[in-house]
């Protein structure tokens, strides 16, 4: 089965936790897109929901398809978010960002009773970690923001090339006008730490460890579909 079938599997596991009425955070990334367009046949069929998007691209493509959409101020308490990940370790914890949506869409997860993650087994990793961290910081002093994040890194004993991302040769700026750094840290022993060391520095917005959200991870590999909890 090819990565797109493989990611459509899993969207298409996750729909069956999708019921009538429900008030939907609607994630970021080709998984999450392969659930939109699975959604979209539902409310083709009568089903009735509305969503919250985490970016415009999401927005874009649910608009697109008629799926019905509101916003954080009109829905501020959602039943359950359906989103992607980059890495997936067996607390449910999870590295994001990879799409430069984080920000929304961990907004979008906490204001939600549930989170179920959708992705295909690559994503699985015993320590995240391999893919790097993205930290979502503020333009505003930019390059005092990465020293005080490499230095709160080293302090826990991590290190790596912290690099601002570009896209197609200029800054990616994210939905919320910040810009993105990816921090190759390897191996994080202790999420926890360095979510909370990351949070003091005052030029991060927020970064990419998702950590105590999600409640259920659908997972699609060559041996079927998995269900992951914590
Ligand atoms: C988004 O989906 C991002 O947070 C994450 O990086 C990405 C994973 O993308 P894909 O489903 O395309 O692998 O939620």
């Amino acid at each position: 089965m090819d990565a797109r079938a493989l990611k459509i599997e899993a969207a298409r596991a996750a729909l069956d936790h999708v019921e009538h009425g429900m008030r939907l955070g609607i994630g970021t990334g080709s998984t999450a897109e392969e659930f939109v367009r699975l959604l979209a046949e539902k409310v083709a069929a009568g089903m009735e929901i509305v969503g919250v998007p985490t970016s415009e691209r999401t927005a874009s493509l649910c608009r697109e398809l008629s799926v019905p959409l509101s916003t954080l101020e009109e829905t501020p308490e959602l039943d359950l978010t359906i989103d992607g990940a980059d890495e997936i370790d067996p607390a449910l914890s999870l590295i994001k960002g990879g799409g430069g949506a984080l920000l929304r869409e961990k907004i979008v997860a906490a204001a939600s009773a549930k989170m179920i993650v959708i992705a295909d087994a690559t994503k699985l990793v015993d320590t995240l970690g391999r893919f790097p961290l993205p930290i979502e910081v503020n333009p505003f002093g930019l390059a005092s923001t990465r020293i005080a994040i490499g230095a709160a890194a080293e302090k826990l004993g991590l290190s790596g090339a912290i690099v601002l991302r570009e896209r197609e040769g200029k800054t990616f700026v994210t939905d919320g006008g910040h810009f993105i750094l990816d921090a190759s840290f390897g191996r994080i022993p202790d999420p926890r730490a360095l979510s909370d060391a990351l949070h003091a520095i005052p030029g991060v917005v927020e970064h990419g460890l998702f950590l105590g959200l999600a409640s259920l991870a659908v997972i699609a590999g060559s041996d079927g579909i998995r269900t992951v909890v914590p």
